[in-house]
């Protein structure tokens, strides 16, 4: 029985799209792995203690295993990577080559790989960016997925490894906390508003940015793996859009079930990597080639942010 291997299984995606793969392919077939545990063991066979830079371990995992397909999602995002910048392009560059090079070794049938919104820089037209377009990222983070996604069309075109990438743009989710980056306080907020607390956001309140809920960004994922091969035709990495949103809209969003909700702002460095970004994504060759539908949009997933999340408490520990 084939196998399918989720690196980077603790974090904000992981979390939630371990438990999607076990639906849709029985908790057997899945196989976490991660350098750090888990908030809570998902339901699935196998979950292991690896570092994606040791590639023997990684070679070892997937004899051992019998995998086949493997989503690589250890990173080090964008906010915490400008702190440490050589350990964060060490990670998300030595990470993505260690599967890349095991899948051409040992001609594994797919591999997924996200890049991000932080391939774009400033010189990017903001409006719609479009799928080809200027790409200049000022950040590590940014630079380390730009040179992912080159790396990852070279190996298609190369050596025919079949890596699927998306350009995420910041996800929103209520299961696991996100780690590290500049669109987290847009989960943050949700939790302060429960809280009955002030929000203090670190970037401006018009900052807007495209984001995406995390059901709608699981599922995306799961669709383009299960695309046909020659449907994809992008192999760097797609662009994905749900919703574009600033913190004011967000604080708009929540007031509609909380009127008493209140947001102050202190923007910081996080500021200066936002205003780098896009305000909005054109995601049409997703649509076109694989389908790709959202679902959610801001108010509809607030809805869902506030239920889901009351009656739990902020855990301020993993965001920056
Ligand atoms: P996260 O920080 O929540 O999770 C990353 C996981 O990788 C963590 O559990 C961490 O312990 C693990 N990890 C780090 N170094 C490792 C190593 N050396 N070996 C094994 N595991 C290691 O991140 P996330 O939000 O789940 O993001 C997953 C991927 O999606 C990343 O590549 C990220 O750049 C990308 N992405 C995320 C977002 C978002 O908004 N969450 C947006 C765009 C792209
Ligand atoms: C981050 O803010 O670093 C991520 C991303 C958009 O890649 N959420």
């Amino acid at each position: 029985m084939s196998r399918i291997l989720v690196i980077g299984a603790a974090g904000q995606i992981g979390t939630e799209l371990i438990e999607q793969l076990s639906i849709q392919y029985g908790k057997d077939r899945i196989v976490g792995a991660d350098l750090n545990p888990p908030d809570a063991l998902p339901d699935i066979r196998d979950y292991v203690k690896l570092d994606v830079l040791d590639k023997e371990a990684l070679a070892q995992l997937v004899d051992q295993h019998e995998i086949k397909i493997i989503y690589n999602l250890a990173a080090v995002l964008s906010a915490t990577a400008e702190r440490i910048p050589e350990k964060a392009w060490n990670i998300n560059m030595g990470g993505l080559f260690n599967v890349l090079e095991l899948a051409r070794e040992k001609e594994l049938e797919r591999i997924f790989w996200p890049s991000s919104i932080a391939v774009f820089g400033n010189s990017t037209p903001k409006a719609d960016t479009p799928q080809q377009t200027i790409t200049e990222p000022s950040t590590v983070y940014g630079i380390s997925k730009l040179a992912g996604e080159r790396w990852c069309e070279y190996y298609h075109e190369k050596y025919g490894v079949d890596v699927r990438s998306i350009r995420y743009p910041g996800l929103i989710s209520y299961k696991a906390l996100p780690g590290g980056g500049t669109t987290d306080y847009a989960v943050e907020i949700y939790y302060k508003a429960l809280e009955e607390k002030p929000f203090q956001c670190f970037l401006n309140p018009d900052t807007r940015l495209p984001m995406m809920f995390m059901p709608d960004a699981v599922r995306a994922t799961i669709e383009l793996m299960q695309a046909p091969p020659e449907n994809i035709k992008v192999r760097s990495s797609y662009n994905l859009a749900a919703f574009s949103i600033s913190p004011a809209d967000a604080a708009e969003s929540i007031r509609k079930h909380l009127p008493d909700f209140e947001i102050t702002y202190e923007p910081d460095y996080r500021e200066q990597i936002a205003g780098t970004w896009p305000h909005s994504i054109d995601d049409s060759k997703a649509r076109e080639d694989w389908n790709w539908q959202h679902e959610y949009d801001v108010d509809s997933m607030t809805e869902v942010m506030l239920r889901e999340l009351s009656g739990t408490r902020v855990n301020s520990n993993q965001s920056d």
